[in-house]
């Protein structure tokens, strides 16, 4: 079994009153779980076994449709724990900041067009913030792919990630998916990003 499940950085509850534990314990026991289990039975026996899941996705063109909704799956999530913390919120600060005043004017206009990102995304997928050559640039995803896959519309290297899946809110916010997205800012882990974009 080549991926496993990794551990969250913080208990369930942490991210309350935004991300209620309920919420994150099924998320992450229960679809983080399945996607794995299911990625490591895709790949089994297969070269993707021994890969990177960042290289799977790179190349996720020449592999099925199990392993595109699996890995994608795999990597999205294990992204989206670590960009939020019980000690996130804020405004990003130094390079990322500029970067961020570089391509969309403002740290507050960026959070509109990320915001507008998820909330208008038909169905399930994600929403992102995107390092590429031409700066940064927001976009969404539908169900689990993601800006690695050479398949998206939408590349680029990933440095913001939000999950706009029922799953990711419906015990909390059932239909008022704006207002999960609001919350989200307040437990953004602003370090991690500006990590992941440095
Ligand atoms: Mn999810």
């Amino acid at each position: 079994m080549s991926f496993k499940l990794p551990n969250l950085p913080y208990p369930y509850n942490a991210l309350e009153p935004h991300i209620d534990a309920r919420t994150m314990e099924i998320h992450h026991s229960k679809h983080h779980n399945a996607y794995t289990d299911n990625l490591n039975k895709a790949i089994a026996g297969k070269p993707e076994d021994s890969m990177s899941i960042e290289d799977i996705c790179k190349n996720i063109s020449k592999y099925s449709p199990a392993i595109r909704n699996n890995g994608g799956g795999y990597f999205n999530h294990c992204m989206f724990w670590e960009i939020m913390s019980p000690n996130g919120g804020g405004a990003p600060i130094g390079a990322l900041a500029d970067a961020i005043n570089a391509a969309f004017g403002s740290f507050e206009t960026m959070k509109e067009q990320f915001a507008a990102a998820g909330a208008t995304r038909f169905g399930s997928g994600w929403a992102w913030l995107c390092k590429t050559n031409e700066g940064l640039k927001i976009c969404s995803t539908a169900n689990q792919d993601n800006p690695l896959m050479d398949i998206s519309d939408c590349k680029g290297t990933p440095i913001l990630c939000l999950d706009v899946w029922e799953h990711a809110y419906y015990l909390n916010y059932q239909n008022r998916r704006p207002d999960y997205i609001s919350a989200f800012w307040n437990v953004v882990n602003w370090d991690e990003v500006a990590r992941r974009f440095a």
